[in-house]
């Protein structure tokens, strides 16, 4: 199976785009909504819950793992790599390698959680690969809760949009990171905000591409994965009727939690 985490129920825009992306392929996914949210706790902490969070997926048959959650890719990615006898991706490496692509001037905005902005993760990677290359970033810590609280066309959720983007437009960036796993969510909303003419790479279709390649590129480990048999599901460590519901809107349909 293909194991996912998150945080929460915003790494299921990644499972969702890997379903488009790789169909067929029965997916394991994790929410750790009793524990969310991830982008305002310590390094450490972050690494532990994504220790626990691999050992689940692990015990459930999961044969790759996916990070759905920039939080604890930001931080997580190379210790868990180092710990476990998979492969283990994460949705910021496709999406830098995006954002360095579609970029022409190389003034890239990044907009995550305080977690994943603190850490720097974004700026590295993509200095790493184009070291010309100008980046700005801003936290946005309140579109997790509007997001979760299914906010998402609201007149407020319009107005924090702007105030946070302000500063990333006068900037005058031409590619705007999606660095957070709910910010999909939102795109309707970023878009028109940032200005049309900036390119917006989405951290979950991202990583989706990048597994459907890196599939091609293991075949063996893709027929593991299909041979596991099993139908897709979706584990969580709490459950309200908010968090139903958004699953339900991430997927189109309704989703047994
Ligand atoms: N899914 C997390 C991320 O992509 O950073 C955000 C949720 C959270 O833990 N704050």
């Amino acid at each position: 199976m293909i194991g996912i985490f998150d945080s929460g129920v915003g790494g299921m825009t990644v499972a969702r785009a890997i379903e488009q992306h790789c169909p067929g392929l029965p997916l394991i996914y994790f929410g750790d909504i009793a524990r969310t949210p991830y982008g305002s706790k310590s390094r450490s902490t972050i690494i532990d819950y994504s220790r626990h969070n691999t050992e689940l997926l692990l015990e459930h048959g999961a044969s790759i793992i996916v990070i759905a959650c920039n939080s604890a890719a930001s931080v997580a990615t190379g210790v868990l790599r180092e710990q476990y006898p998979v492969p283990v991706l994460d949705v910021v490496g496709p999406a830098v390698d995006q954002a360095v692509q579609v970029s022409r001037s190389g003034r890239i905005g990044v907009i995550g959680t305080r977690a994943t902005v603190r850490s720097g993760i974004y700026e590295r990677s993509i200095q790493a690969q184009l070291p010309s290359a100008t980046v700005l970033s801003q936290p946005c810590p309140l579109l997790v809760p509007l997001v979760e609280e299914g906010w998402l066309s609201r007149r407020e959720t319009k107005m924090i949009l702007r105030r946070y983007l302000y500063p990333l437009r006068l900037r005058q960036i031409d590619t705007l990171v999606l660095g957070c796993t709910h910010y999909p969510l939102l795109k309707h909303l970023i878009g028109p905000r940032i200005g049309r003419r900036v390119q917006l790479i989405d951290s979950s279709l991202a990583v989706a591409q990048h597994l459907h390649h890196y599939l091609q590129d293991h075949p063996d480990l893709a027929e593991r994965v299909r041979r596991s048999g099993q139908q897709s599901r979706f584990l969580v460590s709490d459950c309200t009727g908010a968090i139903r519901q958004l699953a339900g809107k991430i997927f189109g349909r309704p989703i047994d939690l």
